[in-house]
């Protein structure tokens, strides 16, 4: 089912005249709004009705996550605080949060957004959905609350941990649609054949984001579950969920065009790459009232796929993330993303698809090991058998990453599992 089809199936010249209506208007409010807009575009000489194309859009200036440091916590807004209606905060890794506000408005849209690609997902208002995020600043539980809402579905707000008794509930409750984690699913999975309750749960599809995943992992949920799984993205500062989804055709995430101008950078010089190609995605959101942005670097690796889908929406798509320019390893000279090596090691016979990744550094040389559970412990006995596993793992890892990774098979179920993100890589260095 397509949610809004005067938008999502919108003519392509339609669609960038109402961009670039919508850019205009951006650029407008911001710089009448927000401080620190006004003193860069006016250090670039750039003044709002200079953007007559999409293409000025190259003539504004970039925002990162150290404007959103440096003006901590609401420094950025452009909206006074009794417009503001929620307050919702990235963790990070460093520190201190990512705070970003939402007007009345906002929240609408967002919930559009996440009402969208739900229903491109194939959840439907029949669906019993059970959302698995942690609620809290976190915006992946409420934002796709509030997106299943609006598409009229019935919304379970478990949130996630206690993993036996939402296994439980889900039987119990009938769910048909599970949001989570794509890691926090397949800890589910497992925990539910644990219990033997598959056969007692009613779920047909998944809707999973907020981490980066494989194909490999994508095919490992659908067959646990036996769903239909497609995957979100989105980021805190951009909205959270809802910036662009999977339609049932798996084929790239379509976005949120309406509302987001996507933009992929070569992350080292800024510039725009070829249309098609590999880059850093930077995006400019369009209407969003209390947090306005300019051309967002969300360092997240993706590349733009225009063209019409099979499913009938006119959308550009963008490909799945292929990992962040800043998880990128860099192994004696060689660059490493973790999803190359998830790519190898889901569905290889003998191991499971938990992982994780210690990278150190003996002398000067960088070592990365790769730690991997064993199915059967049986084999832990058997030095033979379990030499010629590490053997093989290694070796397809060399032909995929051109370097030599340390294998250590562990027992089963004695990796961590993770209820939220993941945090697979260790970089000891
Ligand atoms: O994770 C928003 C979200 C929630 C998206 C639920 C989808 C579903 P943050 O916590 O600010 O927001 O983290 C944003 O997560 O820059 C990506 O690196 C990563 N990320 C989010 N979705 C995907 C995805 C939410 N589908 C950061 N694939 C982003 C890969 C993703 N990475």
């Amino acid at each position: 089912m397509i949610f809004q089809p005067e938008i999502e199936t919108m003519g392509r010249e339609e669609m960038r005249a109402l961009q670039l209506q919508r850019l205009q208007q951006t650029v407008r409010y911001v710089y009448e709004r927000v401080p620190l807009y006004r003193e860069r575009l006016d250090a670039l000489k750039v003044r709002p009705e200079d953007i007559r194309s999409l293409d000025d859009v190259r003539r504004l200036p970039f925002t990162t996550k150290e404007d959103f440091r440096a003006n901590y916590p609401y420094g950025l807004f452009a909206v006074p605080m009794k417009d503001i209606v929620r307050i919702h905060a990235s963790s990070g890794t460093t520190g201190q949060p990512t705070v970003v506000g939402y007007t009345e408005q906002d929240i609408d849209m967002w919930a559009t957004c996440v009402a969208r690609l739900c229903a491109a997902g194939g959840a439907t208002r029949e669906d019993i959905a059970q959302i698995s995020f942690g609620y809290g600043l976190f915006t992946g539980a409420l934002g796709l609350h509030f997106g299943l809402a609006k598409l009229g579905a019935a919304v379970v707000p478990i949130s996630s941990g206690n993993t036996e008794r939402q296994i439980q509930l889900m039987a119990d409750f009938g769910s048909t649609v599970l949001v989570a984690t794509p890691s926090y699913a397949l800890y589910m999975a497992e925990v539910a054949e644990r219990m033997g309750m598959m056969d007692k749960i009613q779920l047909r599809v998944g809707l999973f984001g907020a981490e980066g995943s494989t194909e490999e992992m994508r095919a490992e949920l659908e067959r646990r579950w036996g769903i239909v799984a497609t995957e979100n993205y989105g980021m805190s500062e951009l909205i959270g969920p809802g910036v662009s989804g999977d339609c049932t055709e798996k084929c790239g995430m379509h976005i949120n065009e309406d509302y987001f101008y996507c933009e992929v950078v070569d992350p080292a010089t800024g510039e725009p790459v070829p249309e098609g190609e590999w880059g850093e995605l930077v995006v400019t959101p369009l209407m969003k009232q209390a947090l306005p942005l300019l051309r967002y670097r969300t360092h997240d690796i993706t590349r733009l796929l225009p063209g019409p889908c099979k499913c009938g929406r006119t959308t550009t798509r963008m490909q799945k993330i292929a990992g962040r320019t800043d998880d990128m390893l860099i192994i004696r000279g060689v660059n490493v993303f973790p999803s190359q090596i998830e790519g190898v090691l889901i569905g290889m016979e003998g191991i499971g698809p938990h992982y994780e990744i210690v990278v150190t550094k003996k002398g000067y040389m960088d070592q990365i090991e790769v730690k991997v559970e064993l199915v059967d412990a049986g084999l832990l006995n058997s030095y033979g058998e379990l030499e010629a596993l590490t053997r093989r793992i290694h070796d397809r890892l060399k032909v995929v990453l051109q370097i030599d990774a340390k294998v250590t098979l562990v027992s089963p179920n004695t990796l961590k599992r993770f209820e939220g993100k993941a945090k697979r890589v260790t970089d000891l260095r």
